[in-house]
């Protein structure tokens, strides 16, 4: 149906348009008529809360209006879209990003005073957006802010759980995961109830021969659910633009109920139905870097990419161009496999739906896909058995049996008689249970596969994807380094540090551009920069310090170097050899008498991190850190030398308080481990420096920023074959120092030795696959290299912002403009502005 208003009505609506508030007074008004109206209050009874909600709706009715604009400005310009299918988007909070991208946060804070708020009371109102576990869909909601900063015509999309990430609480030393329903009032998001799509599953595949011969494939029967819309605008810093993240959400697809089992008298079961339907989009799997084979997974993602398909294909066919120009408008970037069965979709619509030939259609389906891998760990690499295939997506499944045929023959042709190849490569795994392998779908439904950091991207060509490198050639595979916006991460997570960069950098130009960061080198030996310098990261350890009393009840020292590590709890991440590392400097220093004690330099070792649920040497590994925790805190040999803090609950928004308090944090993964890590980059643009391995990101951020400024340790990725194999089958001897850490958690100075001997075995008896006690020793020596750094407070502060000063490669726009150039070939959209 046209819903478009008629020529001679429009003049009615020109007159009436409507626009944001424009000054503090605008502003100030849109709040009260939020809360008078909206929320049904009054001056008599609005508390944090209600000015939260009210002040939110305010900037979202701004962003809104400039979202129209930009989807009419796209939709006129004609111009190709990227698509970006996340299964995970970690926003955080949108507030504050909102209030600074507009630019208008001046303007919110006086107007709240006006109104008798404190802004920093306002924003902490807020719920963190936490639809994601870690950097994965960190990096997803990074790109979604360059996208539109940079004027991309671009949209997201994912799925809108009712649960995300759960919430962590640590009790007697233990995680217990608290569900966290967060939709209980979200301004940011828009319902739209009449974009749905109806999705099916299950049922059966007839074929049928019509009079030119030519074989149909029907999917008929099974299941359908029903997916809506919810819109979340995504705004620009310093733009107007204002990109889309789409969401979808599970219903039953009859509407409320079942209407004929209700009238039946069945009424139960079809209030059964719509909670199986509404199952589907209720809560984010909570596994990082794991897959786990579950159905209800695998129906979240034919669920999700079956509705965003229809969604992009529909707004395609409105064009009315012809099928193959569909990658000229058309670019799809496939955050890790998680999304593939969208290549298969694709085909499934041209062949079955449109009636496009095979190779007419698959042609545009590789132009069309990118396919992003995130981790070389044999865990995380996806695989579904053919029969849960059979079972849930029959015509799916044939359809990839014939991706597979057809692949497989272009394979047979190019290396003639190689039967080992064929099985290597081949997208069935022949194995006791036939699997379909995704990342090799991904693979040869896309036109180029990227990893994420220099050593992740020659990792996946020489290793896990070697025989397709061979059968495309090397053109196919690329890397585009990951990044991560400097405006949530300095700007806004670390103010002052930001206007101290403006004052010297011409501006906040360095927010769009961030090479130019490069000229605070200049004032390197500037005696007043410097100072201020200094105090701000005091003052931001001052705030964590009160951050850590609040939630861990543990006194710190602000003056003490503060040793952070926040990431996922994972045994390929190492927290285990950070804590043994920390019981090693408890021994040293309770080994000392009191005078020597004195010369050693105070630390504070904080930890932050979720552990899956069903992931026990995590948990093992969080209850050891507060087991330390509980007996360094309160001894009184050691007092403010070494204290032992885990914050519970680390997301987005404690890592905006976390990271510009840092003065070294921990990057120390078993070498070929960390595909790139993001927060690495976050901490040392924030003036903190950093200890790692020789992985990921870290090898390139040492390139831009000098191996002077970083410490670096450990064996290196081309080393760790050898070293697992000698663990194995030559001599394996602990390393002396980790034995006596040994030792002492076994004699039970940290609680019942039972509760730890997972993470002891694991070193000891059952390979040391992590290579924990290989690096031990360079790990400690390193430590002790920090603390002799730190000391020489002058030079600390030189490598600090001079590895600020050369920062500027991390950013997600530079990396954006790479996917846009190399993979997707998109432009900047103009807008009236820019
Ligand atoms: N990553 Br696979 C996740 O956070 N979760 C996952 O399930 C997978 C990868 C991370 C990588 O571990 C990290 O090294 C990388 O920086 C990040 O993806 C973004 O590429």
């Amino acid at each position: 149906v046209e819903a478009s208003i008629p020529e001679p009505q429009r003049e009615a609506w020109t007159k009436h348009q409507v626009s944001g508030f424009k000054d503090k007074d605008g502003f100030e008004e849109e709040v009260v008529r939020h809360v008078e109206t909206t929320l049904a209050r009054s001056m008599f009874n609005c508390d944090e809360s209600a000015a939260y909600s009210a002040c939110s709706l305010a900037f979202r009715d701004r962003l809104i209006l400039e979202w129209n604009r930009t989807q009419q400005r796209q939709t006129f310009a004609d111009s190709k879209r990227v698509y970006y299918l996340s299964l995970e988007f970690l926003m955080g909070r949108a507030l504050d990003n909102a209030m600074l991208n507009i630019g208008q946060k001046d303007v919110a804070k006086s107007g709240l005073a006006d109104l008798g708020f404190r802004i920093e009371d306002i924003i902490e109102q807020e719920h963190d957006a936490a639809l994601g576990n870690g950097g994965l869909g960190r990096l997803a909601a990074c790109f979604l802010d360059s996208l539109a900063s940079l004027n991309y015509p671009a949209w997201g999309y994912g799925l809108r759980y009712r649960y995300g990430i759960f919430k962590q609480e640590i009790i007697d030393g233990y995680q217990v995961e608290v569900p966290d329903y967060w939709l209980d009032f979200n301004p940011w998001e828009f319902p739209r109830h009449d974009v749905n799509v109806d999705v099916q599953f299950y049922g059966t595949v007839h074929k049928s021969t019509d009079e030119n011969g030519k074989t149909h494939a029907h999917w008929e029967g099974g299941e359908t659910v029903k997916a809506v819309a919810y819109d979340v605008p995504i705004p620009g810093y310093a733009t107007p633009s204002t990109n889309n993240l789409r969401l979808w959400s599970s219903k039953a697809a009859s509407g409320e109920f079942d209407f004929q089992k209700f009238n039946s008298g069945d009424y139960e079961s079809s209030v059964a139905d719509q909670q199986r339907a509404e199952t589907i989009s209720a809560v984010l799997y909570p596994n990082d870097n794991l897959e786990r084979g579950k159905e209800l997974r695998i129906k979240q993602q034919y669920f999700w990419v079956a509705a965003s398909l229809y969604d992009i294909v529909r707004r395609f066919k409105k064009t009315k161009r012809a099928w193959k120009e569909f990658p000229e408008q058309v670019a799809i970037q496939l955050n890790d496999t998680h999304p593939t069965l969208a290549i298969v979709e694709l085909q499934r619509i041209l062949i079955d739906l449109e009636g496009l030939e095979w190779d007419e259609a698959w042609n545009i389906v590789v132009n069309t896909f990118g396919y992003t891998n995130h981790t070389v760990l044999p865990e995380a690499l996806e695989k579904w058995s053919v029969g849960l295939f059979q079972h849930l997506l029959p015509r799916h499944l044939q359809i990839i049996y014939d991706i597979n045929l057809f692949f497989l023959q272009q394979v047979e042709r190019a290396f003639p008689n190689d039967r080992d190849l064929l099985s290597r490569v081949s997208i069935i795994e022949e194995s006791q249970t036939k699997m379909v392998r995704m990342a090799y779908l991904a693979i040869v439904g896309s036109h180029k596969v990227n990893g994420v950091a220099e050593l992740h991207s020659d990792l996946i060509r020489t290793t896990i994807f070697k025989d397709f490198v061979l059968i495309f050639g090397p053109d196919k595979f690329t890397n585009v380094t990951n990044g991560v916006t400097p405006r949530r991460w300095l700007h806004q997570a670390n103010p002052r540090l930001s206007e101290l960069i403006a004052s010297k950098a011409d501006g906040h130009g360095f927010l769009k551009d961030l090479t130019l960061l490069n000229k605070i080198e200049l004032f390197v030996d500037d005696k007043e920069f410097r100072k201020e310098w200094a105090e701000i990261k005091y003052a931001n350890k001052v705030r964590l310090a009160k951050h850590i009393k609040e939630s861990a009840g543990v006194t710190v020292n602000p003056s003490a170097l503060f040793d952070v590590q926040v990431k996922r709890i994972h045994e390929y991440k190492r927290q285990q050899m950070n804590i043994f590392g920390v019981i090693h400097r408890y021994l040293t220093l309770k080994a000392l008498s009191p005078e020597e004690r004195k010369k050693y330099l105070p630390r504070v070792s904080i930890f932050g991190g979720k552990a899956a649920p069903g992931y026990w040497m995590a948990k093992q590994i969080i209850h050891l850190i507060n087991s330390v925790g509980t007996v360094v805190n309160n001894d009184e040999d050691i007092g403010d030398l070494l204290k032992v803090v885990f914050l519970e609950d680390y997301n987005v928004s404690k890592a905006e308080i976390i990271i510009p308090a840092s003065d070294i944090s921990e990057h120390i993964s078993t070498a070929g481990t960390e595909a790139s890590g993001t927060s690495n980059m976050k901490f040392v643009l924030n003036g903190g420096l950093i200890i790692g391995t020789c992985d990921g990101a870290n090898i390139e951020i040492t390139r831009e920023i000098g191996e002077n400024n970083i410490f670096l340790f450990g064996n290196l990725a081309e080393d760790v074959e050898d070293l697992r194999h000698n663990h194995t089958y030559g001599a394996h001897t602990v390393d002396p120092d980790l034995a006596k850490v040994f030792e002492a958690i076994e004699k039970g100075t940290f609680g019942e030795p039972q509760d730890f001997a997972g993470m002891i075995t694991a070193v000891r008896d059952h390979g040391d696959f992590y290579l924990v006690s290989d690096d031990f020793h360079s790990y400690v020596e390193t430590h002790a290299l920090v603390d002799e750094a730190y000391r020489n407070q002058e030079e600390w502060i030189t490598k600090c912002i001079t590895s600020v000063a050369r920062m500027g490669f991390f950013s997600s726009d530079r990396c954006i403009n790479e996917y846009a150039e190399g993979i997707w070939n998109i432009e900047p959209l103009r807008t009236e502005e820019a």
